[in-house]
């Protein structure tokens, strides 16, 4: 089982502004924190973060063939993109959201979620756990 986790814009200043948001750990913590419940697991786990929607959508793309599963956290663009949206509906692989933060308690527009449609599953508030639920709800349904 092959795992891609992929994160938007962002999400690399992880511990570096906002803790009482989104916790004072780094995207370097929480790869590795990831990486050990890959090992755990046995799965085989890549990781990719972009601040730029067109990036994120290549990695997508570029994933097609390739990987079992995606985890993705596309921060700000979960709100915005339907070019996200689309290209995780174009490769067909099973896609779970998750965010660090609950954003359906934050502003309204945090609200909307457009790739939400193409996901199997949506985990939110539980901090970098959410990360190691969305890999285990891939495998348990492989
Ligand atoms: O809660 C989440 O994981 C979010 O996807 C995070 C996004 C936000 O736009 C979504 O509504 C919810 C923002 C990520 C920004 O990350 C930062 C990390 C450190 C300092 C500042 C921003």
């Amino acid at each position: 089982m092959k795992i891609l986790v992929i994160n938007g814009p962002n999400l690399n200043m992880l511990g570096i502004r906002e803790p009482e948001i989104y916790g004072s750990a780094t995207y370097q913590d929480l790869v590795d924190i990831i990486q050990r419940e890959a090992d755990t697991m046995g799965v085989e786990v890549s990781f990719y973060q972009s601040n730029h929607e067109g990036d994120l959508v290549d990695a997508i793309q570029q994933a097609y063939g390739k990987i079992d599963g995606i985890v993705i956290n596309p921060a700000a663009y979960t709100h915005t993109s339907v070019a996200l949206l689309d290209a995780v509906k174009a490769v067909g692989i099973p896609t779970v959201e998750v965010h660090i933060s609950d954003p359906d308690t934050r502003d309204e527009f945090r609200k909307i979620s457009y790739i939400r449609a193409a996901c199997k599953a949506t985990v939110k508030g539980k901090g970098f756990a959410g990360y190691l639920e969305a890999m285990h709800i891939l495998c348990d349904s492989n």
